[in-house]
């Protein structure tokens, strides 16, 4: 594997899924794969959970770990081309990434999207740069439009908890939220959903549409009531506008509706629904503390997951190289 984004990259899912119960079963399994391998994790944004389970899992596979936090001691960086550098930024991305790939073996990406030019963040300009202009295989760690590492650990937790349930009931639902946030997690989340073997549906308010190169097929229901009615999982996330039935809204806050937030009467409208949410999370605001505490939450959980999915992706990259 060359660059993970989507989950077509991982090939079979079913195998994909057998080989990280391998890995969770024995994390150690190929810890001298990375001998002498480094991989650059590069920040543009924060992070609590990537940052240290992608470090984990490099770490399980024997290699070596450099972390750049873009913002915090690097040069700030032009990404536009034709400008005149004039201004605060010192160093231009398309020298910085190369030199980047100089130094190690694999790249892991953090940059969120812009939420201001739809085109640049839908066509994931600076991943695809650093694709392009590194000459290493790259992964995202979060980009502009999706979360693979996180999709990939909750669709490994929902495997987990079905137990002996055939095609659960999963629920994406739409979360208030006071700041606009990116859609790459629900756009992962249904992309790998939609690639899975379970019933899945989407709930969210009007003008909350995600782009349907994400969620094709999929069942959307506007009365989150009805959404929520027989689901096995509720994954809470919220989204700014995705631009998608009216571009001028791209990347706004569009509802503050706190009616949306998941307590405890919306989890009785559920088949004992586990509650799941990619962290971190706003307490009040998505979900309340009841739910979130309830041990019927999956979030510790899934946020395990990530040193597995991360585990199994840096194999396969470390495997191709
Ligand atoms: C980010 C987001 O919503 O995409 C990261 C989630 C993993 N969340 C925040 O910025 C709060
Ligand atoms: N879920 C997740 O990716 O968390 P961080 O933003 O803390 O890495």
């Amino acid at each position: 594997m060359r660059s993970f984004l989507n989950v077509q990259d991982l090939g079979d899912l079913k195998e994909a899924l057998r080989e990280a119960a391998e890995i969770k079963a024995d994390r150690y399994k190929y810890d001298t794969l990375g001998k002498n391998k480094t991989l650059l994790m590069v920040f543009f944004n924060n992070s609590l959970r990537t940052r240290l389970s992608t470090q984990k899992a490099a770490m399980n596979l024997g290699m070596n770990v450099i972390v750049l936090d873009v913002n915090a001691g690097a040069w700030k960086l032009e990404t536009e081309r034709g400008v005149i550098m004039d201004g605060d930024k010192s160093e231009h991305l398309l020298e910085a990434i190369p030199v980047m790939g100089c130094y190690c073996d694999v790249i892991g990406i953090r940059s969120f999207a812009g939420l201001s030019d739809r085109e640049y963040d839908y066509a994931e300009t600076v991943y695809h740069q650093f694709e392009k202009y590194s000459g290493k295989p790259v992964f995202a760690m979060e980009t502009a439009t999706v979360h693979p590492l996180q999709a990939f650990a909750d669709l490994i937790t929902i495997q987990e908890h079905s137990q002996e349930k055939q095609r659960p009931k999963v629920v994406l639902t739409w979360a208030p939220h006071p700041k606009a946030l990116p859609q790459a997690v629900p756009n992962s989340f249904a992309q790998w959903m939609m690639a899975a073997d379970v019933d899945f549906v989407i709930t969210h308010p009007e003008g909350y549409e995600l782009d349907p190169r994400f969620t094709a097929g999929a069942r959307i229901e506007y009365d989150q009531r009805k959404a929520f009615e027989g689901a096995d999982f509720i994954y809470a996330k919220n989204w700014s506008c995705p631009g998608v039935t009216r571009p001028e809204d791209y990347g706004k806050v569009l509802s503050r509706d706190m009616s949306w937030t998941v307590d405890a009467e919306h989890m009785s409208w559920t088949n004992d629904a586990r509650f799941m949410h990619c962290l971190p999370v706003r307490r009040g605001m998505i979900v309340t503390d009841d739910v979130i505490e309830a041990p019927t939450s999956l979030v510790i959980p899934e946020a395990a997951n990530r040193e597995i999915s991360a585990t199994v992706v840096l194999k396969r990259i470390l495997q191709a190289l």
